[in-house]
């Protein structure tokens, strides 16, 4: 898939649900700071397209982007970041999970993870909430850049033990060099195929 276009289409929070469009849409989920805003920013070769920031917590509603008009990409804010409020966590929460239980059109999501750490207990129990609700995921292990190939040659074993994946659910990415970009693109568009009637 070759992005043209990329466009910011609305901020959602739990009291404005998401109708659709009919167009396929993919989830981004993940820890605060693992890179889900920078990864949308890659992908589109748009770099101001969705805010990132060093300090977690920087994604605060659910935004949704348009590629093409032929997929939504969906930036979700992220968990555990222990700076916020429970209430605030408790909203998020919400948010997330609303999104994710309730969309009728989301078709896959890119679970992020940092490469260079074992995959927390949030992690794994966000991959248990996608496999409890049917939702496609690949494992995307982010800032990849930060590591020699020996290095992730090592470290993308815990990943997929700690997750339960298989090595060919996992996509090492880069939104600093780009690694990964192409086979990312490539998920994408395997999404645009038409889908096999049951
Ligand atoms: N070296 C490197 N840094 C990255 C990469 N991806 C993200 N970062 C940095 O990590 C920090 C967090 O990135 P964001 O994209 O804002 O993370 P996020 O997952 O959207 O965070 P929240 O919105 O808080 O959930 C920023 O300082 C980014 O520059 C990467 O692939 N390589
Ligand atoms: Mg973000």
């Amino acid at each position: 898939m070759i992005i043209k276009r990329a466009q910011f289409i609305t901020s959602l929070d739990v009291l404005r649900p998401f109708p659709g469009q009919g167009k396929p849409e993919i989830a981004m989920v993940g820890k605060s700071n693992v890179g889900k805003s920078s990864m949308i920013n890659r992908i589109t070769g748009n770099a101001k397209l969705a805010r990132t920031s060093a300090e977690p917590g920087k994604t605060r509603l659910i935004n949704l982007f348009n590629l093409n008009d032929e997929i939504i990409l969906v930036d979700l804010p992220g968990y555990g970041f222990a700076k916020v409020s429970r209430d605030e966590k408790n909203r998020w929460a919400g948010m997330i999970e609303g999104y994710l239980s309730g969309s009728e059109f989301l078709r896959e999501a890119l679970m992020l993870v940092d490469i260079r750490h074992e995959p927390t207990a949030d992690d794994a129990t966000m991959v248990e909430y996608l496999r409890h609700f049917e939702i496609p995921f690949h494992v995307i292990a982010t800032k990849a850049d930060k590591l020699s190939r020996a290095q992730r040659g090592r470290n993308l074993p815990v990943i997929c033990r700690k997750l339960a994946v298989q090595p060919w659910q996992v996509i090492a990415f880069s939104a600093e060099d780009g690694t990964g970009r192409e086979q990312v693109l490539e998920l994408f568009e395997g999404l645009l195929a038409p889908r096999e009637e049951a």
